[in-house]
């Protein structure tokens, strides 16, 4: 397995240009799984209506790839890179958005509300932000528990006018828990833009809760992947949760339905200027890395991914209510892919 190098690790980064690689290949597998879930949509394949993450690939890439197996995670609608990485295949990514029975969640939620338990993720819930409380919950479990593992979750600007976000943060900050809040500034929550949802930048609210809060910008996936691999050190020595904010631009309406009138589009053409992919893309090319073999075996992935997709089966009707109600003894959360080098070359991650 390849260490770092003296010189990497003076330049102040933690990643090898096999990982800088693998942030691309995720940011890449959300964007053409996501485009081509739309076109599914337009197709009248999708049941219900299609969300994505469009221009913020980096929020989820770059702070999921800072996780390790035992890490838990509740990834929100605009965070499909966390599957991707934590190791959900691609064809049940799509076969979750065409309702099939080989989706996550067995067709039983028609989109963005999965999470595989067995790979360490919590399926989101649609009030927003509940998983904040949930994410605490769990890093409440680890400090009681005494394992040295952390819980991530990530929500939008609109998320923070509400009083579970408050909950959360002070809980959070009152028992110094193991916990990453990230942010997801996109500027919109729906059509209320920032300066109606908030008076104070949010990411000043973590210092009001006794905790560290760092603003980053959201669309470079490595300073995405460098605050929360910083931020997950603190949790898991005893210092407490971080407040991550990312800013980043929501590049497409609220979901398929949303033409986004209310945004400027000088605003968005701005912010197009500072594509992710196109920023990793630079990087990686940069370190001889070959961007093009990466775009190609993504875009035969997902091809195939599509293929198996739409042959699964519809779930069967007779089985609509299992498994969506608690019943017996849960099944505990299993491990999840964590596959930023670093876990394989320095100590050992995970419960002790
Ligand atoms: C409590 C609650 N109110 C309303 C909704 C409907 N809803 C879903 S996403 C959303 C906007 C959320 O905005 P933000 O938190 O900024 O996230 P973004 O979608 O911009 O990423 C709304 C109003 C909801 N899911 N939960």
């Amino acid at each position: 397995m390849a260490t770092q190098t003296a010189q990497q690790a003076q330049a102040g980064s933690h990643l090898l240009p096999e990982d800088r690689a693998a942030l691309l290949r995720a940011m890449l597998l959300m964007r053409g799984l996501e485009e081509r879930a739309m076109s599914l949509y337009r197709q009248g394949k999708v049941p219900g209506s299609f969300y994505d993450g469009y221009g913020q690939e980096a929020v989820s890439a770059g702070a999921a790839f800072a996780m390790a197996p035992a890490d838990r995670l509740c990834v929100l609608h605009r965070d499909l890179a966390a599957h991707v990485i934590r190791g959900v295949p691609p064809a049940r990514i799509l076969a979750q958005y065409l309702g099939r029975a080989t989706g996550v969640t067995r067709g039983r939620d028609g989109n963005v509300h999965f999470g595989d338990r067995h790979l360490g993720c919590v399926g989101m819930v649609s009030m927003l932000p509940d998983m904040m409380l949930v994410a605490t919950g769990m890093a409440m479990a680890f400090k009681l528990r005494g394992e040295r593992r952390c819980a991530i979750t990530w929500f939008g600007d609109g998320s923070t006018s509400r009083g579970d976000f408050h909950e959360a943060m002070n809980w959070a900050g009152v028992q110094k828990l193991p916990v990453v809040f990230v942010l997801e500034n996109n500027q919109y929550a729906y059509s209320t833009p920032l300066d109606k949802q908030f008076a104070v930048d949010p990411g000043e609210r973590a210092a009001a809760y006794g905790f560290s809060g760092v603003t980053v910008d959201g669309n470079d996936a490595e300073a995405m992947f460098e605050a929360t691999r910083a931020a997950r050190e603190r949790a898991i020595s005893g210092q407490g949760p971080t407040l991550i904010e990312a800013v980043t631009m929501r590049m497409h309406g609220h979901a398929a339905h949303d033409d986004m009138k209310y945004v400027p589009k000088e605003q968005v053409e701005e912010w197009r200027k500072r594509d992710p992919i196109d920023r990793q893309e630079a990087r990686v090319t940069g370190a001889g890395g070959a961007v093009e073999a990466i775009r190609e075996s993504v875009r035969a992935e997902i091809d195939a991914a599509a293929e198996e997709a739409l042959a699964a089966p519809m779930p069967d009707p007779a089985g609509a209510a299992e498994g969506v109600f608690g019943v017996g003894e849960a099944e505990p959360l299993g491990d999840g892919l964590a596959p930023w080098s670093g876990f394989a070359t320095g100590a050992p991650e995970g419960v002790s």
